[in-house]
C-alpha cells in the first residue's frame, strides 16, 4: 500500500475524537501532489460522515471519478503509426516497448517494428533487439552511438516502405543533463516528423508507479519540452506511492493508455480508473 493510503488509514483510526481531522486530512492529500480542487472535492465529500468505511467508498468515487476521462485507449490509425517512447532513465521504456510490440502483433494483428535510438548505452539498443527476436517483429537501429535522431528517421522511412503498422521507438533515459537529455529528445521527435511529413501520433511518456515524489518532476520536466499525448505507468506491482500518480496524471491531463504489473511481456493491461483507484486504496 502506498504512503498516501496508510496515512489517511491511520487518520481514521482517531477519526472520531480528533477535532484537526479535516485539516490533517487534507494536508495529507496536498503533501500527495492532489491539486487543489481534487483535495477540496474529497474534503467536502467526508463532510457528511463520521463512519470510516463510508469515507473509504467515498474517497474511491471520487478518485475513480475524477481518473475516468483519463482512460483512453491508445488509438491505432490506417497507414504508419509512430509511438516514440519517452521518460527518464530505469522508467522501464525498454520493457513497455517490448509490451507493446507485443501486444500489437499478437493482440491487435498489426505488422510491428521496434527502434532502438537509445544508442548513448550500448546495453539499450541489445536488450531491445533481444525482445524483438523474441517476439519475432522488425526491428531498426544504427547501433551505440549512433545519433538517435538519425535512427528515429531512418526507422520512420524503413517502416515506411515496409508498409508497418506500428512503429515503436525507445530513447534513451541516461544522459549526463536534464536539459541535454529534453533537447535531444525534441531532436528526435522532430525527425520522426520529418520522415513522417507529421507529429508522430503518441509521443508516450513512461512513469515508475515507485518513484513517489519524483513522479510529478518528471511530469514537469516532459510535458514542458513535448507535446506528450499520453502516459504509460509501470512498476504498478510494487510498492506504489499512489497519491504521487494522482498528481502526475493531473499534471499532464492526457490518458493513460496501459498500466504494467511486472518484467514479463504479457504484464501489461489497459488503464481502468475503478481497478486502478481501488488497488492503491
Ligand atoms: N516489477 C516490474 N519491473 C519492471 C516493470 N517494467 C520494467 N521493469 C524492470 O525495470 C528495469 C528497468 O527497465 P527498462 O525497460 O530497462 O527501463 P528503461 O526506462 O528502458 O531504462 P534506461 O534505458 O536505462 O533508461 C528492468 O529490470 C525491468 O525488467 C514492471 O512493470 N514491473
Ligand atoms: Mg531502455
Amino acid at each position: 500500500m502506498g504512503w498516501f493510503f496508510s496515512k489517511i488509514k491511520d487518520l481514521f483510526t482517531g477519526v472520531k475524537d480528533n477535532p484537526e481531522f479535516k485539516l490533517e486530512f487534507e494536508k495529507i492529500l496536498y503533501d500527495a501532489d492532489l491539486s487543489s480542487v481534487l483535495v477540496e472535492k474529497l474534503s467536502s465529500s467526508i463532510n457528511k460522515t463520521n463512519d470510516i468505511n463510508e469515507i473509504k467508498t467515498v474517497i474511491e468515487q471520487r478518485l475513480t471519478e475524477h481518473l475516468e476521462p483519463y482512460q483512453c485507449a491508445l488509438e491505432i490509425e490506417e497507414g504508419l503509426n509512430v509511438v516514440l517512447l519517452v521518460g527518464v532513465n530505469g522508467v522501464g521504456k525498454t520493457t513497455v516497448a517490448a509490451k507493446l510490440a507485443n501486444l500489437m502483433k499478437n493482440e491487435y494483428k498489426k505488422k510491428v517494428m521496434l527502434a532502438g535510438a537509445d544508442t548513448f548505452r550500448a546495453a539499450g539498443v541489445d536488450q531491445l533487439e533481444h525482445w524483438s527476436q523474441k517476439i519475432a517483429c522488425d526491428f531498426f537501429s544504427k547501433g551505440p552511438g549512433a545519433d538517435p535522431g538519425a535512427v528515429a528517421y531512418e526507422s520512420v522511412s524503413m517502416a515506411l516502405q515496409k508498409g508497418t503498422d506500428v512503429l515503436i521507438i525507445d530513447t534513451g533515459g541516461r544522459l549526463h543533463t536534464q536539459i541535454g537529455l529534453m533537447s535531444e529528445i525534441s531532436k528526435t521527435k522532430k525527425a520522426v516528423s520529418k520522415a513522417l511529413g507529421k507529429d508522430p501520433q503518441h509521443v508516450v511518456l513512461v512513469i515508475d508507479s515507485t518513484q513517489g515524489q519524483n513522479i510529478k518532476n518528471q511530469a514537469e520536466l516532459f510535458t514542458k519540452s513535448l507535446d506528450i499525448n499520453g502516459i504509460i505507468l509501470t512498476k504498478f506491482d510494487g510498492t506504489s506511492k499512489g497519491g504521487a500518480l494522482f498528481g502526475a496524471i493531473d499534471l499532464v491531463k492526457k490518458p493513460v493508455f496501459y498500466v504494467c504489473t511486472g518484467e514479463k511481456l504479457e504484464n501489461i493491461s489497459e488503464f481502468n480508473a475503478k481497478n486502478f483507484v481501488h488497488k492503491i486504496l
